[in-house]
């Protein structure tokens, strides 16, 4: 039978925002307990706090369950049909790759050559330098862990973008209305996005308000635009694994489960390109109807 307690929302401020800043989970345990608290409630208050930056799941309230389970996450079969090839509304594509963990499908000819060179042309005109959300005020800010240049689509904005929605939606069986506009991005020689996970981290207002719009992001589709030179490969550094982008071929992958606990896994970058340009499409695909709020997300 757990016991109850009171976690005071200065506390847990206190210590989400030493996590953000980089400081070790023992040690903000060591320093709770030093408080007058025993090490049973400062273990529980940081673990509490700490599975929502890790696992994505809702920061704890004003009480706090001793000897409540540990978070783990357990992951569910990928959305995507079985099999070698996938029949896309109008287009089938063809399965390279399956991976378990993180859950993810590598697909050639996602999309054709063409339309690879229209979403280029649509979007070098806007391009502006790529924001990412600060984890602590929630604000768009420069720079952080990516280095590239990114513009977004409205949800079908061109009939292109409209046909490309459809088929992310027979691929997901999820809503075209689940997915965040699409953004393109251009990285050049040094840019990089460095690891992260897609998933919205519930530390700031600005990500538990768009939490509660749409729900959680649950995959990430990523169409490669063209072939890379050397270097911009996607890594997921947990599981040893790299794809090198090829013209038309699309990766997808999934890291939040039915009971809303997301992947850790799942942490991924663009390694530095070496040289000439990389283009890629980026779908981030929500538990619900996408709703923006004030800042797009
Ligand atoms: O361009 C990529 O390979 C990449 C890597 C990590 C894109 C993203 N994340 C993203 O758009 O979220
Ligand atoms: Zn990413």
């Amino acid at each position: 039978m757990p016991l109850t307690v009171d976690f005071p929302a200065p506390v847990r401020d206190w210590i989400a925002l030493n996590l953000t800043r980089g400081v070790q989970p023992d040690h903000l345990k060591r320093d709770l307990a030093s408080r007058n608290n025993s090490m049973e409630l400062s273990s529980a208050m940081v673990d509490a706090v700490a599975a929502a930056f890790l696992y994505g799941v809702p920061m704890p309230g004003d009480t706090l369950d001793l000897g409540a389970p540990v978070i783990a996450f357990e992951p569910d079969p990928l959305r995507v049909p079985v099999g070698p090839s996938i029949q896309l509304a109008e287009r089938k594509t063809r399965v390279i790759a399956r991976l378990q963990r993180p859950a993810a499908v590598l697909l050639d000819e996602f999309l054709t050559g063409s339309e690879c060179d229209q979403l280029i042309a649509l979007a070098r005109p806007r391009l502006s330098r790529s924001t990412v959300v600060d984890p602590v005020t929630g604000r768009d800010v420069a720079a952080g862990h990516r280095s590239s240049d990114g513009t977004f689509f409205r949800l079908a904005e061109t009939p292109l973008v409209a046909r490309l929605e459809m088929r992310i939606a027979a691929l997901t069986g999820l809503a075209a209305e689940n997915g965040e506009g699409l953004q393109l991005l251009r990285y050049q020689p040094g840019a990089e996005s460095t690891p992260h996970v897609d998933y919205l981290v519930a530390g700031n207002e600005m990500n538990r308000e768009s939490i509660a719009r749409s729900g959680q992001r649950i995959g990430t589709l990523l169409m490669y635009l063209n072939d890379v030179e050397g270097g911009g490969e996607t890594v997921f550094p947990q599981v040893g694994c790299s794809v090198v982008p090829r013209r038309g071929q699309a990766l997808y992958f999934e890291y939040c489960n039915r009971a809303g606990v997301c992947d850790p896994a799942s942490l991924h970058a663009s390694t530095p390109l070496r040289s000439g340009e990389k283009w890629v499409a980026t779908k981030w695909i929500r538990a619900r109807r996408f709703v923006p709020g004030g800042n797009g997300r």
